[in-house]
């Protein structure tokens, strides 16, 4: 069977290409130790008891209170993601404030996604998903579900309030 060099020289560089992805994954599996979010240290995010007040910083109610000002300047939200809400979904910080999101879910999976920022979070029953921003442009920031979580998925967003 003829095979055209072009296609052959092609055909072997994709062959190439999933032999170094392969081996990207390995290494950083084994050697950066890259691996799906696992909950920090002495958190209880069993996911059916996670909302439950004194359980966990996801059931604090009211919701807002699941914001704490650290020191002045730096906040951390416990977000509870669960079918069709974020609560909170509405926090306000002041502008130059560092804020870290702790996110988990406490039924399916869900998306974390927060406009204008390279947030971008996958958020899993069990699994706390955690990234640190600094905000320092005053502005209204959207965040939404953007993984596919059923009939209600379009109406799951929240808003960060920088003012
Ligand atoms: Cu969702």
């Amino acid at each position: 069977m003829h095979i055209d060099r072009t296609e052959k020289t092609f055909f072997m560089f994709s062959v190439a290409l999933i032999i170094v992805f392969a081996i990207a994954v390995g290494i950083s599996g084994m050697v950066y130790g890259i691996a799906l979010p696992t909950p920090p240290e002495g958190f209880d995010v069993n996911p059916q008891t996670v909302a439950t007040p004194g359980v966990s910083p996801w059931g604090e109610q009211p919701p807002d209170a699941r914001l704490h000002e650290l020191a002045p300047g730096e906040y951390e939200v416990y977000i509870l993601a669960q079918t069709w809400l974020y609560l909170p979904n509405r926090i306000t910080i002041p502008a130059g404030s560092k804020i870290t999101f702790y996110v988990t879910s406490k039924d399916v999976i869900h998306g974390f996604r927060l406009d204008d920022t390279n947030i971008n979070m996958m958020v899993i029953p069990g699994e706390v998903s955690k990234l640190t921003a600094t905000f320092d442009e005053p502005g209204t920031y959207n965040f939404v579900c953007h993984e596919y979580c059923g009939v209600g998925h379009h109406t799951m967003y929240g808003q960060l309030i920088v003012e």
